[in-house]
């Protein structure tokens, strides 16, 4: 192993007490698979895995012993109340387990199932716990913020017997046929079913029950195998478990729909496998349980550190989806079965059904239903209860420099002077944890980062950025005022026995801030402000790492399960979204670091859940500097945009190892797509700053983040959708295409938002060409050369890529904004002028948007932004507000007014008609005519015809037109 010879001591010693405690650093370059638990260690995954083996083994005998008993069977605001029982022995014992389903005016169902023995506290703690007696309900709490109203038109409308048919949503399309006993749920849209709960009776409630203590040696009579119910070690660690087995299972079937996508974060293509074997699928289910897994492997349903239980089935033409609200561990078996989804079914003829089994080891069992009918339907009302993506900050969306470290103030002014000298733009440079004296964050290391302010002000200086890493592991030492606020303050997590829990993480022994406790994020929030943050000024923000939270002598690198967060919870039931408070208390503290400046938070976050979009960025943590990392990274960021959290990237190019150059530069031209765009690298990597590479590297670098910076209202008007209606940022062919079949699986190119954009990056080594999917009948053109792409629907096209070349294809009928002036960040473009790039569809038509505001306040919320629509209509260019306000009626605060100097200066059509071929058109806005340039080019070898409209002066905030023949 390498040591950078440059760095202090520390890191001899740090690394040696790491490997210690957690064997991260070796000689092997892969993820130790055997520090991570496998479905049959983890006692309930194990349990419940078996209990399906049980009900296939038992095929038409197997009956569900869990049915509804409802005394009322009446909607009251939209809800149904009843109990289930759970006949528990061959006695006909019952456990009584309170149902609610709700129906909701956007058209969701909600599903819910408690225990009323837990809710009624009624149990005994094992272990002298102090532990709440309650299944964990308190998720919703932390993601739900919208959604919820009732559907009061919903209504029984069939009631029979054994069966409860209930009409809801939009025109009442939807129904949710309940079937009482044995309990199963068939919900359907337009008369068929699309989702089933319980179909294959593997809803499993672990009651709560008393261990039985038997003398030494006496056998356990009971049928039931007891062996994983109690105290369960793993790794060294024992976890006393003082409830017992309490876990929620549930199987959820998507009748006649082959591909689900969603539950990030894994690796692995976007349309999920299938995960009990067989030929290419995986053995084991896909997990959910947010941990630091170093140097993770490729193609596989190990956890990783963030993740968000929704789930989305598409088939052609309908999607639908759940998600399943609970915080913690949870594992899903994924199935396909030709036919039908019910295994008895002669029905070979149907198409292929997917079988979901959802396995979470506490809390309460709460899913809701949506469905569809398109995957644009799904993401938005799964966005309006986990909320959308928060509008960032618009430096966010440039290009961000980081490295594992800037080693000091003068490394970092001379790093942004060196970008300045070779034009390459950037916005924002990145401190890791050096920065911080011995790891106490809050803290400047004296020697190296003597003058942050000074730092801070040549980065302000041209519009520039400072993030700095604030990790949740508060360091335990003397005369460090934060851990002794902490302490005497009682914010900390706890342990078992109600005490400070300790642990280890980079600055050695260490506490954790426990979020969930509302005086520990007050208190966070006064860690900010600039007073008390000294060297921190209005161009700081925040990298929040570790959070899942990363303990390195804990088990599976974090915290034991049965540590106590606020109000007693045990930790096994909030892991999930442990994160994610983390995540929100450090945006919450951003927003509040001075009285009367209210800006956005930019908060990069490892760990996440569902909602964690509503506070930030998220990245895929340590990938490997390799041509497979590359590619993977393609379907995961995909995956979190179709899951609700599309401001996501992964580490350009490679966090550990050195990358090739032209791994780099092939890096670089992906990484330019993706939503959150950071260079960053290890401690032992060698400097790779894009002017470091030589040439044509450098140059390649620097076309493609001048690339981005060039599109940078385009990205900012697709992060106003993720904002507005929750679309996923990057979309993949079964999101912008739901009728084509042929695209869903296709996760290794996509669509940038709206534009028309379609880019595939190379991802392999010497790869020179490569063939794009074309998902219709619409003419393609080059990005670059306008040459018209030879295109039929449903076939590839091929596209020659030699490295200085990104696949990139415009498709028509669409209208993207640009700024063309190269600039060194993005605040220096914040006033430029546009360009208007039209690709003329078949049809002769096209249409696009622009949505821009000051990018940093939340002004916007005021009215203070800009709104337009671009349509082309036979040779009518047009621009309105999509709204229909009056830019004249609106009272300009300082952004706006500066914005009324902002002209779309230059409009490019691609496939202008001959007719087009003219040297001047008029242009009219605000009541008057004035005339622009025309060049026009004339078709040629392949290349559209296109036309460059120069000195088009037209105020963008403005309504205007532009008659083209
Ligand atoms: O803070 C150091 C690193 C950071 O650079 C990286 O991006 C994180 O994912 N951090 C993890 C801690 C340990 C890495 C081995």
């Amino acid at each position: 192993m390498r040591l950078t010879t440059g760095l202090s001591q520390k890191w001899t010693v740090l690394f040696s007490f790491l490997s210690l405690f957690s064997c991260l650093i070796g000689p092997a370059l892969a993820v130790k698979e055997h520090d991570f638990k496998k479905c049959d260690q983890a006692g309930f995954c194990k349990r419940n895995r078996a209990y399906a083996d049980n009900a296939a083994s038992q095929s038409s005998t197997w009956v569900s012993p869990y049915q509804a008993i409802v005394e009322s069977p009446t909607l009251k605001d939209g809800q149904l109340q009843a109990v289930i029982l759970k006949t528990i022995n061959a006695n006909g014992d019952t456990v009584r387990l309170p149902l609610t389903i709700s129906f909701l005016q956007s058209g969701v169902a909600r599903v819910s199932i408690d225990e009323e023995r837990r809710q009624n506290k009624d149990i005994e703690l094992r272990h002298n716990s102090i532990a709440r007696k309650e299944r964990y309900n308190e998720a919703e709490k932390w993601i739900i913020v919208g959604g919820l109203e009732p559907d009061q038109q919903a209504e029984i409308v069939h009631q029979e017997g054994s069966q409860i048919n209930v009409k809801y949503g939009p025109e009442g399309k939807f129904e949710a046929v309940i079937r009482l006993s044995p309990f199963e749920i068939d919900f359907r849209r337009d008369g068929a079913s699309h989702i089933k709960f319980n179909e294959r009776g593997l809803l499993n409630v672990e009651h709560w029950r008393p261990k039985i203590e038997r003398p030494e040696g006496e056998e356990n009579s009971t049928e039931e195998d007891e062996s994983t119910w109690w105290d369960e070690s793993f790794g060294g660690n024992t976890d006393s478990k003082p409830r017992g087995p309490e876990s929620i299972a549930l199987d959820i079937s998507f009748h006649g729909y082959e591909h689900v996508y969603g539950i990030p974060e894994h690796t692995g293509p976007l349309s999920l496998k299938e995960t009990r074997g067989g030929d290419g699928n995986f053995q084991e289910p896909y997990r959910m349980y947010n941990a630091d897994v170093f140097e993770y492997i490729l193609d596989s349903p190990m956890t990783l550190y963030g993740s968000i239980p929704f789930m989305q089935a598409h088939r052609k033409d309908s999607s639908v989806g759940v998600f399943w609200l609970n915080a913690a561990e949870t594992w899903v078996d994924i199935v396909k079965a030709k036919g039908s989804s019910n295994p008895l079914s002669l029905n070979s003829g149907a198409p292929t059904s997917t079988q979901t089994h959802w396995i979470s080891e506490s809390g309460i069992l709460d899913v809701f239903v949506l469905l569809g009918p398109t995957p644009k339907d799904v993401t938005k009302k799964y966005g309006e209860l986990a909320g959308y993506t928060a509008m960032p900050q618009e430096f966010a969306i440039g290009y961000h420099q980081c490295r594992w470290n800037y080693i000091s103030d003068d490394d970092v002014k001379d790093v942004d002077k060196r970008f300045d000298k070779f034009k390459i733009p950037y916005d924002v440079i990145w401190l890791d944890i050096e920065y911080t004296d011995g790891i106490k964050y809050f803290t400047w290391d004296p020697h190296s980062f003597t003058d942050p302010i000074g730092m801070g002000k040549q980065l302000d200086s041209h519009g520039r950025k400072l993030v700095v890493i604030i990790d949740p592991h508060i360091k335990k030492t003397d005369g460090y005022p934060i851990n002794e606020q902490l302490q005497s303050q009682d914010l900390a997590v706890h342990d078992k026995e109600g005490k400070i829990y300790d642990g280890h993480c980079w600055p050695g022994q260490s506490n954790w801030i426990d979020c969930f406790n509302p005086k520990a994020r007050e208190w966070w929030k006064t860690l900010y402000k600039y007073d008390k943050f000294k060297g921190t000024m209005e161009n700081t923000f925040i990298w929040n790492d570790m959070n899942e939270p990363s303990v390195f002598d804990g088990p599976e690198t974090s915290m034991p399960r049965d540590n106590l967060h606020h109000d007693n919870w045990e930790h096994r039931d909030v892991h999930n979204l442990n994160g994610m408070t983390f995540h929100h208390a450090t945006f919450e503290a951003l927003q509040t670091r001075k009285k009367g400046e209210l800006r956005r938070p930019f908060v990069l976050t490892r760990s996440f859940y569902a909602g964690s979009q509503r506070f930030g960025a998220m990245w895929t943590g340590d990938n490997l500097a390799d041509w497979g990392h590359l590619q993977g990274s393609i379907p995961m960021v995909l995956n979190q945009g179709v899951s609700g959290f599309p401001f996501a990237g992964a580490d350009v190019a490679g966090f550990f190892g050195d990358p090739e150059k032209d791994l780099l530069a092939r890096w670089y031209q992906a990484g330019a797509f993706y939503p959150f765009f950071r260079g960053h690298a290890h401690i032992d990597a060698r400097r790779r700053e894009p002017y470091l590479l030589g040439e044509p590297y450098t140059a390649i670098v620097t076309a493609a983040l001048r690339l981005r910076y060039s599109l940078l209202p385009s990205w900012y008007t697709m992060f106003f959708y993720a904002n507005r209606d929750g679309d996923p940022i990057l979309r993949p062919m079964f999101w912008t295409h739901p009728s084509e079949e042929g695209g869903l699986t296709i996760d290794d190119q996509f669509f940038v938002g709206s534009t028309g954009l379609l880019v595939k990056p190379i991802v392999e080594k010497d790869k020179f060409s490569t063939d794009i999917w074309i998902p219709d009948d619409e003419v393609y053109y080059d990005y670059t050369t306008y040459n018209v792409a030879k295109t039929q629907k449903g076939k590839h096209v091929t596209y020659d890529a030699p490295l200085d070349r990104i696949p990139m294809l415009m498709r028509g009928g669409h209208i993207i904004t640009r700024r063309d002036i190269p600039r060194r960040s993005s605040s220096a473009m914040r006033f430029d002028d546009y360009t208007l790039v039209i690709s003329v569809s078949k049809n002769g038509e096209a249409e696009g948007e622009l949505y821009v505001d000051d990018g940093d306040s939340y002004e916007y919320e005021d009215g203070q932004y800009i709104y337009r629509k671009f349509s082309l209509n036979g040779d009518v260019l047009t621009s309105v507000d999509p709204e229909g306000r009056d830019a004249r009626k609106i009272k300009s605060g300082k952004w706006l007014k500066a914005m009324r100097d902002v002209h779309v200066s230059r409009i490019i059509v691609v496939g202008a008609p001959a007719s087009w071929n003219r040297q001047e058109v008029q242009v009219e806005s605000e009541g008057r005519t004035w005339s622009a340039t025309v060049e026009y080019h004339a078709a040629e070898n392949g290349r559209a015809a296109f036309a460059t409209v120069n000195g088009v002066r037209a105020r963008v905030g403005e309504d205007w037109s532009i008659k083209l023949a």
